[in-house]
C-alpha cells in the first residue's frame, strides 16, 4: 500500500521532473537553490534547519494552477485531497494586484504538523472569476462560461481513483501508479493549438484569464523550491544571466528572525505554442505565461503580528512613494528594526508569533516542582519552544507574481461594482471547509501547551 503522504511526495517529485523537462530554467532554479541550502547548512550548521530539516527543505515546492469554473475546482479538491490536501486561507487578488487580475484564490496543503514535516507540498489554487463584471460584460461572460462548460481537465478515471485514495488513505501499488501518472498528466502543458481569436479576446482583460480559459486544459503555471538565503540566490541567478523581477517580495532582510515568506521570479519565458490562427491554419506562436518562482519562508506570526506587518508595509508604501528600490529596501529594514522584536523570544514575549513547546530533555531533575507561568517554564529551562514555519502566502506577494507574466495592463472597469466573494462562498462551492490559516497555527501551538502540561504534571493529573 501506498500511504497518503507517499502519494503526496511522489506527485511532488515527478510534477517537479516534468515541470523541468518543460521548462529547462526550472532546473536551474532548482540547482541554484540547492547548492545555496548546502553552503547555508555548512556555514550555520542546526541553526539552518530551525525552520525544517534540510530533508523537508530540499524537497519543499509549491505549485501555482488555474482553473475556469467551480465545478474543475471541486474536481481539483478531490485530486489533493486524495494527496491529503486540504484548503486553506482565502485570496482575493482582483483586489490586491496594481493591474487586472480576475481570480480568487486558496491553498491546497497538509494541515497536520507530522503531515507538514513528511513533505509540506502545497499548491496556490485560482479561479477564474467570469461572473465579476469590472472584467467581463455579460457578453463576454456568456461566451467564456460557455467555453468552459464544454472542456473536461481531468478524466472520471483519475477522479474515481482520488476518491477512492482520499476515503482510505492509502492506495495499492498499481492504483497508486496510474493515480500518479493520470494526475502529472492533466498538468502537463496540451499540445493543442490555441484559438488565437479567443485568446485574445481574453488577454485584452487579462493575460491570466486568457491563461485560464482561452485554452480547453489546465497546466502548472509554476513551481516553487525553498531556498534558505533567498538574497544570495538572486544574486547567484542574476549572475547567471538570468533576468530577475526587481524585487524580493515579502519582508525586507534585516538583522531579526525570518519571518512569513520572501519570494522572488524570474519574468515568463516566452514558450513554443500551436496557434490556430482565424483562417484556420495552425502555426507555431510563442505565449509567455510560465515563469520560476523561489521562496525563502520563515516564522508564522499571529494575527497580532500580521497586523504589525501590514501596518508596516503601509508606512513603507507611503514613506517609498518615488524612491528607488534599494532606498525603499533600506527604509523598511529601518522601519522593521524599530518597530519589530529582533529575536524568537521578543516575537514570543509580545504574542506576535507562533511556537510550539516541547518539554526539554535537560531540563532540572531536582525533584523541584516545574513552575505554572509558560514565561518561567521557559526562562527556567523546563521547556523550550520552536517556531512554526510559515505554511501560507501573502495576498501581495502573490498579486506582484502574478504581475510577472503580465506584459499587458489588462483592464478593469471600476465603475462597476465587483461580484462578492469571500472564504464561507469558497467553502460552499468546495463542499469542504477553507480552513482559516491563524486557526491552524494556534490550534497547533495551543495542543503542544497541553501536551507540556500533562508532561510536567501541570493539568491536576
Ligand atoms: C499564482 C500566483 C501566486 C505565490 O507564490 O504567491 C503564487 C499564479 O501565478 O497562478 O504562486
Ligand atoms: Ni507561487
Amino acid at each position: 500500500m501506498i500511504s497518503q503522504w507517499q502519494l503526496r511526495a511522489a506527485f511532488a517529485q515527478r510534477l517537479s521532473d516534468m515541470y523541468g523537462r518543460e521548462v529547462p530554467a526550472y532546473t536551474t532554479l532548482v540547482d541554484v537553490s540547492r547548492e545555496v541550502n548546502e553552503d547555508v547548512l555548512r556555514a550555520q550548521g542546526a541553526d539552518a534547519e530551525r525552520l525544517g530539516s534540510i530533508g523537508r527543505v530540499t524537497a519543499e515546492r509549491h505549485g501555482a494552477i488555474r482553473v475556469g469554473t467551480p465545478d474543475e475546482l471541486r474536481q481539483v479538491a478531490r485530486i489533493f485531497g486524495a494527496l491529503g490536501m486540504h484548503p486553506v486561507g482565502f485570496y482575493d487578488l482582483r483586489e490586491a494586484a496594481a493591474s487586472a487580475v480576475p481570480v480568487v484564490s486558496t491553498a491546497f496543503r497538509p494541515v497536520d504538523g507530522e503531515e507538514l514535516a513528511r513533505n509540506p507540498f502545497r499548491v496556490f489554487t485560482s479561479l477564474l472569476t467570469p461572473a465579476d463584471p469590472r472584467f467581463f460584460d455579460p457578453d463576454l461572460r456568456a461566451r467564456l462560461e460557455n467555453f468552459l462548460a464544454g472542456r473536461e481537465l481531468f478524466p472520471p478515471e483519475l477522479l474515481d481513483l482520488a476518491d477512492r485514495a482520499e476515503r482510505a488513505a492509502e492506495l495499492p501499488e498499481e492504483d497508486a501508479e496510474r493515480f500518479l501518472h493520470l494526475a502529472v498528466r492533466a498538468f502537463e502543458l496540451s499540445p493543442e493549438p490555441v484559438d488565437q481569436a479567443w485568446y485574445t479576446t481574453l488577454e485584452r482583460v487579462s493575460a491570466v484569464a486568457a491563461d485560464i480559459g482561452g485554452v480547453r486544459s489546465t497546466h502548472i503555471n509554476h513551481l516553487t523550491p525553498r531556498v534558505l538565503d533567498i538574497d544570495e540566490l538572486y544574486r547567484r541567478m542574476t549572475e547567471r544571466g538570468i533576468e530577475m523581477i526587481d524585487t524580493i517580495q515579502g519582508p525586507p532582510r534585516w538583522q531579526g528572525p525570518d519571518v512569513l515568506l520572501r519570494q522572488t521570479s524570474f519574468r515568463a519565458l516566452a514558450e513554443p505554442r500551436a496557434l490556430r490562427t482565424p483562417d484556420g491554419t495552425v502555426t507555431t506562436g510563442a505565449l509567455r505565461v510560465r515563469f520560476g518562482e523561489v521562496e525563502a519562508r520563515g516564522i508564522a506570526l499571529s494575527r497580532a503580528g500580521r497586523a504589525r506587518y501590514d501596518r508596516l508595509l503601509a508606512r513603507v508604501d507611503e514613506q517609498a512613494a518615488g524612491l528607488p528600490q534599494a532606498d525603499r529596501a533600506a527604509l523598511a529594514r529601518t522601519l522593521w528594526a524599530q518597530e519589530m522584536p529582533d529575536s524568537e523570544q521578543g516575537l514570543a514575549a509580545q504574542g506576535l508569533a507562533h511556537f510550539t513547546h516541547h518539554v526539554a530533555p535537560d531540563r532540572p531533575r531536582d525533584g523541584s516542582r516545574p513552575p505554572a507561568a509558560l514565561r518561567d517554564l521557559l526562562e527556567g529551562g523546563w521547556i523550550r519552544a520552536d517556531p512554526l514555519v510559515y505554511e501560507d502566502f501573502l495576498p501581495r506577494s502573490a498579486a506582484g507574481i502574478f504581475q510577472s507574466n503580465l506584459s499587458e495592463e489588462g483592464s478593469r472597469n471600476n465603475e462597476q461594482q465587483g461580484a462578492a466573494y469571500d472564504s464561507a462562498w469558497l467553502s460552499g462551492v468546495l463542499g469542504r471547509d477553507v480552513a482559516d490559516p491563524f486557526d491552524l497555527y494556534e490550534e497547533q501551538q495551543n495542543r503542544s501547551l497541553v501536551r507540556v502540561a500533562r508532561e510536567l504534571g501541570l493539568d491536576g493529573t
